[in-house]
């Protein structure tokens, strides 16, 4: 596990680690199509509910179209000098998609400065992770809303896995077991790592802090807790207010510190958090 002020020197220029938000950016490409569970927030109509605004789908690119983008965008005069992270987040889970790693390959060979990031639903982490270390992934984000099974049954609706798919509380139990143990394994190869939490009032709420403490004692760095955006199954919880979320995230800052200045991103997303660009030829040429 790094000391703090390894991690300190490690998130510099991270905007969604705690390096400064309003100068360092992200683009993110929008490489990987498929998924390998069925979270009930998500609807497969839209881009990843993890890290993605909903309502807005992403156009797909394979890995050569990934790099052309990225050497586009690093050549503009606009976004250029900002980007210091190239993440993939969706629009499916990253690590079901062959073409994450073909398109990080890529990019570090490349533009061996930036940073490399991934979010995850954390199934494949545990049989993925020396292709990260190996690959260099610099920070590491896992989406974990639920350390007990009984309550994931409620969230997840099923897994597919090694071929087989899965439900209820089985689907679950696999599926945070996974989480847990891929996280640990980052923790102990020393990279940067985030847990994002879908705040689902009636659902999840008491499991928020047991997912902050286990996820701490494992080497995570900071914590995302985000309000649900209702849709498909769980199209009938209402989202929490702005004041209880703030509320659960001050109850969780004592054990881990909490990130606050999430965007629920697109899949695509370019340039500087909540203030994206559009790629193209009106931003970038
Ligand atoms: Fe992208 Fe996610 Fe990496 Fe950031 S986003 S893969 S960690 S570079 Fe950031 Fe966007 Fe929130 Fe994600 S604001 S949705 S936390
Ligand atoms: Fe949807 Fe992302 Fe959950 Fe997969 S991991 S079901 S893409 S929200």
């Amino acid at each position: 596990m790094a000391t703090s002020c390894e991690m300190k020197n490690r998130i510099q220029g991270h905007p969604c680690f705690g390096g400064n938000h309003k100068k360092n950016g992200r683009m993110h490409l929008a490489v990987a199509p498929k998924c390998n569970i069925k979270c009930g927030y998500c609807s497969r109509k839209h881009d990843c509910a993890n890290e993605s605004r909903p309502g807005v789908t992403s156009r797909l690119l394979t890995p050569e179209e990934a790099i052309v983008k990225v050497r586009e965008v690093m050549a503009s005069p606009v976004v250029g000098s900002i980007i210091k992270v190239i993440g993939i987040a969706g629009p499916g889970d990253p690590l079901a998609n062959e073409e994450t790693f073909s398109t990080f390959a890529m990019v570090k060979k490349e533009f061996p400065h930036l940073m490399l990031c991934m979010s995850t639903n954390g199934l494949l982490l545990p049989e993925s992770i020396d292709r990260l270390y190996e690959l260099g992934l610099h920070s590491l984000t896992v989406t974990i809303n639920a350390v007990d099974a009984e309550v994931g049954a409620n969230i997840y609706r099923h897994i597919v896995y090694h071929g087989k798919h899965y439900s209820g509380e089985e689907a679950s139990q696999i599926l945070i077991a996974n989480q847990f143990e891929g996280l640990k394994l980052a923790g102990e190869m020393g990279m940067t790592i985030k847990v994002n939490s879908v705040l689902i009032p009636g659902i999840n709420d008491t499991q928020l802090p047991l997912i902050a403490d286990r996820v701490k004692k494992l080497g995570a760095f900071v914590m995302n807790i985000m309000p649900i955006i209702p849709q498909a199954d769980l199209a009938h919880i209402p989202p929490p207010s702005e004041a209880r979320l703030q509320e659960i995230r001050n109850a969780n800052e004592g054990i881990i510190g909490q990130f606050v200045h999430c965007k629920q991103c697109r899949a695509d997303a370019v340039g500087l958090i909540g203030q994206d660009v559009t790629i193209g030829k009106s931003a970038c040429a």
